[in-house]
């Protein structure tokens, strides 16, 4: 095991932990940008420190087609190719060509799909998708899962949580790298508890450093999304990290961590920002609109980041469809958003006061009482 998990402090389920990596000690609940080519869209490596990024999170899938794993390699590593000097997660790739290609095919073998680059198919399977992964030498490396959209029924749900728990074990064979590097199992079954039931008993047998709660973020609605969530998180070892994948919206982030979840990624604060959506206490703030162009405020006067100390309103209108500098400040401003808001539930839980953190979040995102 490559890392340690140390819990400074609960609220109920909440938990805040120090999570100590090879690269990085970092503070939970937390929150990975997403870096699809080995950069995170619209930022700098220095302007992510700067905002308190401790982990960024990378694709195998991505990485694999281009520059290539070998090459990766041979250059001494992705945090040594892209100067990142904290910690890095990579996902297996698998749900990354199943959601992007919809030509990707699954069989016990792994996950067939076209290559982009020249149409030939191509097949990954558990033990590649670890290579790629030791190669590329993340902290956290994701074991390769069979997953369906969770508004999908019937047998294939159950076909793809027992595929995801004999690819573990060949995911854990394959691992030749595991004092350097975290291999984390991933919870499938859709959303019948007996099926998540039995994946979380799989798993934690496997005694793996992580575990991720996976297959969520799909569509279904938020019931369903949080009773799975409080499940697992219910079923899974107090004393490891739980990391809820592709989720998300800052509400959804603040349910998952009162129900014990402790990390997070997604691409909404990235993608949202390059549609000229700003995340702000209130919900969001649509930069596009016509009403911004004479609002000399700042996206939001409470925040404390770079762009609202030095930028209206009606400048980033301005740019937001004419220059990507425009996506670039509001990617900043929403990262920084997300942060903030890792900190702030660590701290809360820390200091007893997750309840008052909560009520406020709230109140400024409904202050209707909707
Ligand atoms: N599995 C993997 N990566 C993911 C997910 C998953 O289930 C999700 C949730 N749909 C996001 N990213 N390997
Ligand atoms: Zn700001």
């Amino acid at each position: 095991m490559a890392l340690r998990f140390e819990v400074l402090g609960r609220f109920n389920r909440a938990r805040a932990a120090q999570l100590t990596l090879p690269h990085f000690v970092c503070q939970t609940p937390l929150f990975m940008p997403v870096g699809t080519q080995g950069t995170i869209k619209g930022l700098t490596n220095d302007q992510l420190e700067e905002i308190g990024c401790q982990i960024i999170l990378g694709n195998t899938y991505h990485l694999a087609l281009r520059p290539t794993s070998e090459l990766i390699d041979e250059l001494g590593g992705l945090h040594k190719f892209m100067k990142w000097p904290r910690a890095m997660l990579t996902d297996s790739g698998g749900f990354q060509m199943v959601s992007l290609l919809h030509l990707a095919d699954i069989t016990e073998k792994g996950v067939t799909f076209q290559s982009p680059v020249d149409g030939k198919p191509m097949l990954l399977t558990p033990e590649e998708s670890i290579q790629i992964q030791n190669r590329i030498g993340a902290d956290i490396i994701m074991a390769l899962d069979d997953v369906v959209k969770t508004t999908i029924t019937g047998p294939r749900i159950e076909e793809a949580m027992y595929r995801t728990l004999r690819w573990i074990d060949r995911c854990i064979s394959a691992h030749k790298r595991p004092n350097e590097q975290n291999l984390f199992g991933i919870v499938q079954g859709g959303l019948d508890p007996v099926l998540r039931d039995i994946c979380v008993r799989g798993l934690v047998e496997r005694n793996l450093p992580g575990y991720a709660i996976g297959g969520l973020a799909g569509g279904e609605d938020k019931d369903s999304f949080w009773r799975v969530v409080a499940q697992c998180t219910a079923a899974l070892p107090e004393d490891k990290p739980r990391y809820v994948m592709g989720v998300g919206y800052p509400l959804d982030i603040v349910v998952c961590s009162a129900l014990g979840a402790d990390m997070y990624d997604c691409v909404y604060p990235t993608r949202t920002a390059r549609f000229g959506t700003a995340l702000v206490p209130e919900g969001v703030l649509k930069l596009k609109h016509q009403v911004m162009a004479r609002d000399t405020r700042p996206i939001d006067p409470a925040c404390g980041c770079m762009v609202c100390k030095n930028f209206s309103r009606a400048y980033i209108h301005c740019l937001v469809t004419k220059d990507a500098m425009g996506s670039q400040l509001l990617s900043y401003h929403n990262l920084y958003y997300m942060m903030k808001l890792s900190r702030d539930l660590h701290s809360s839980i820390v200091y007893g006061k997750f309840p008052e953190f909560v009520c406020t979040f709230l109140q400024k995102m409904f202050p209707e009482g909707e």
